[in-house]
């Protein structure tokens, strides 16, 4: 059995980053899903954070998505996400370290539009195959929680829209200099994992953990929204990426 562990929330747009780039490299890896809340005992026990992705490797613990690419990369270097040449590769960490901070802004929207829904409670709780009684009474904590943690608020959540459209702009703006297909070069990097993971919330490709809606129930300028994003060439390029590299 492979001694390579994830520690993950199976809905964090973090995680997925780690196990796109884990799965592109042919790394075998088991997952641990910790509990949202008591899970900053352990984060903080073994990699002194509070957030989720942490990788143990054997016997090196790394945390932080971005940490945790660099150190694959580095011990990994099979299926390189970085490409040879310095300006490509400086081009790739620069995009890379915006499509993360980018990740925030997608988190706070999103959660900003849809927090109230059952099913958001129930697809970050039901990993965790909890009795029915334990599960009712954590949904309201969890659910006040991550309205605190990640301020979602109607002044922050709409600064955040703000800043989603730059990234998007940025991510359109980049894929038209480019071939179209990669952002960076002719093949798939880190940037392009990093922007289509934590932009594929708001895409929900077929099978991704944010496949939970029926979209027709839910507000209608949101409907509106969801598939405006979906038909520009942001959106497009995040389903393509999903149904070519994932
Ligand atoms: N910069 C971090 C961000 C990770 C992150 O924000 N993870 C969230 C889940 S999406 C988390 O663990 N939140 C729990 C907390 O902050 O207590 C990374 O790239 O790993």
């Amino acid at each position: 059995m492979t001694d390579r562990i994830l520690y993950q929330f199976p809905i964090s747009h973090y995680c997925e980053k780690t196990r796109w780039q884990l799965d592109y490299k042919g790394l075998d890896f088991r997952v641990k899903n910790l509990l949202p809340g008591p899970h900053r005992l352990r984060t903080r026990l073994m990699a002194r954070i509070d957030t989720l992705p942490i990788l143990r490797d054997g016997r090196r613990t790394v945390g932080d998505s971005t940490k945790i690419a660099y150190y694959l990369e580095k011990h990994y270097p099979q299926r390189s996400l970085l490409p040879a040449t310095p300006d490509q590769r400086a081009r790739v960490i620069e995009l890379e370290q915006k499509f993360d901070r980018l990740g925030v802004d997608v988190r706070r929207w999103l959660y900003g539009q849809i927090i109230d829904r059952p099913e958001v409670m129930q697809a970050m709780l039901d990993p965790y195959g909890l009795p029915g009684v334990v599960q009712s009474v954590l949904s309201p904590v969890t659910r006040e929680g991550v309205r605190r943690l990640y301020r979602i608020e109607p002044k922050a959540v709409m600064r955040s829209e703000q800043r989603l459209e730059e990234g998007l702009q940025l991510l359109e703006q980049t894929l038209k200099k480019g071939s179209g297909k990669y952002l960076v070069g002719e093949r798939l990097s880190l940037a392009d994992v990093a922007a289509a993971s934590l932009l594929a919330p708001l895409l929900s490709p077929e099978g991704t953990p944010w496949d939970i809606f029926d979209e027709s129930t839910l507000k209608p300028a949101l409907q509106v929204q969801l598939q405006k994003l979906r038909d520009r060439p942001a959106g497009q390029w995040v389903l393509a990426r999903y149904a070519g590299d994932r």
